[in-house]
């Protein structure tokens, strides 16, 4: 395996300074070390396409070739970019592009990254663009280094290199300490236990799914009501604008993270331009991505709920303990729609969670009639 400093240290050592993406637990350690240090510039983006085009500007900036992680699920958000501002027919921008391979084929994954997987290769070649496999040891690394150096000299474009999972060596990771003190699955908890029943869910991606799904199978509860956006991140939002503009009698709740938000913000000003009434954003704002590893998000200097009343909200709420969380629900038929609950957390959450990933396809008709009924 590969440890973690060794990746950075073959990047800064060759001049690969300024490093920008959105996370991966694949990559979890790199992005550990990387956050800890201070030899390489690190941007947190929102998006996969923000953090190319932030690396487009470093590189006008300076001349230099930018390094930009992300998830093969962020793919489609670098395509743009990639086709219509780095390319050689518009302004030749070169980029080092390191990319997880989640649902690499003929390995046990979830079903949001099957098809991903299987096309990840194909996505590059389609591109034109060159890639290698990470190898796990510093000196195939340093080599495989010097041919992409190469290539950039020879076409100034970008190049990939893929990381499968277990490449990369994992290492202790310094945890912050959080100043929220109410956990994410304990708010959930709270707020599936006192909405009315038969509300609408829409869980976000990663962990808030999970626990949610884990919830209700401790409380042998039907989970015809809920959503399970299990990959497709950011989308909650806009998957529960467009039942809520249809299904008008049903209460629908957003169960949301900050990371997710974050990477899909103009949804807000289309919910709040069409204010369906039914409808409750709850954001669960740890300031991180925690289901990758708890990498920071910028959610620290955005205030959610100034944002929602600007983008047309009807009401907007910050919550810092469970009891006022308590309070809010139950006066919730109160609050005019759309309404937003940011809900503060801290990080962390239980190793043994399960995943709502299985018999999906069964989920989608049960919720689907559940919506029809
Ligand atoms: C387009 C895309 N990029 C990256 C990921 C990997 N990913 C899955 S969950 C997640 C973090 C979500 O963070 P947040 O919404 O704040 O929720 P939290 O995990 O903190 O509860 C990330 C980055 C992804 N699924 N899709």
């Amino acid at each position: 395996m590969l440890k973690p400093q060794d990746l950075l240290n073959v990047l800064v050592e060759n001049d690969f300074k300024f490093i920008t993406g959105v996370p991966c637990s694949i990559f979890k350690s790199f992005l550990a070390v990387l956050n800890d240090q201070s030899k390489a510039k690190h941007i947190i983006a929102v998006d996969e396409g923000e953090a190319l085009s932030i690396a487009t500007g470093y590189h006008l900036a300076t001349s230099k070739t930018p390094v930009v992680y992300l998830q093969n699920s962020g793919l489609g958000s670098i395509l743009d970019p990639l086709t219509s501002l780095l390319a050689k027919e518009v302004y030749n921008i070169p980029a080092l592009l390191l990319i997880s391979w989640r649902g690499e084929p003929d390995k046990d994954d979830e079903p949001q990254h099957l098809k991903i997987g299987r096309l990840t290769k194909q996505f590059l070649e389609i591109l034109d663009i060159p890639y290698v496999v990470l190898p796990n040891n510093r000196v195939e690394i340093e080599n495989e280094i010097q041919k992409a150096k190469e290539y950039f000299r020879k076409t100034n474009l970008p190049y990939a290199i893929i990381i499968k999972k277990g490449t990369i060596e994992p290492c202790q990771i310094k945890e912050k300490t959080d100043i929220y003190h109410l956990g994410r699955e304990e708010s959930i908890k709270a707020i599936i236990d006192n909405l009315e029943d038969e509300q609408i869910i829409i869980a976000g991606t990663g962990k808030i799914s999970r626990e949610l799904f884990e919830y209700r199978k401790a409380n042998k509860q039907n989970n015809k009501t809920d959503f399970y956006v299990i990959g497709s991140m950011g989308c909650a939002a806009s998957i529960a604008l467009g039942i809520a503009l249809k299904e008008t009698q049903k209460k629908i709740f957003i169960l949301d993270g900050d990371g997710s938000v974050l990477m899909r913000m103009g949804t807000l000003a289309t919910i709040g331009h069409y204010s369906p009434n039914n409808l409750y954003h709850i954001i669960l704002d740890n300031n991180a991505h925690d289901s990758t590893g708890g990498q920071p998000t910028v959610s620290n200097t955005v205030d959610f709920s100034k944002i929602a009343e600007f983008c047309n909200y009807k009401s907007f709420k910050v919550i810092t303990n469970k009891q006022e969380l308590k309070n809010t629900l139950l006066n919730i038929k109160d609050m005019k729609g759309p309404v937003m609950l940011v809900v503060k957390v801290k990080k962390g959450s239980r190793k043994d969670l399960g995943r709502p990933g299985r018999n999906i396809i069964e989920r989608k008709k049960l919720f689907m009639d559940f919506l029809n009924q």
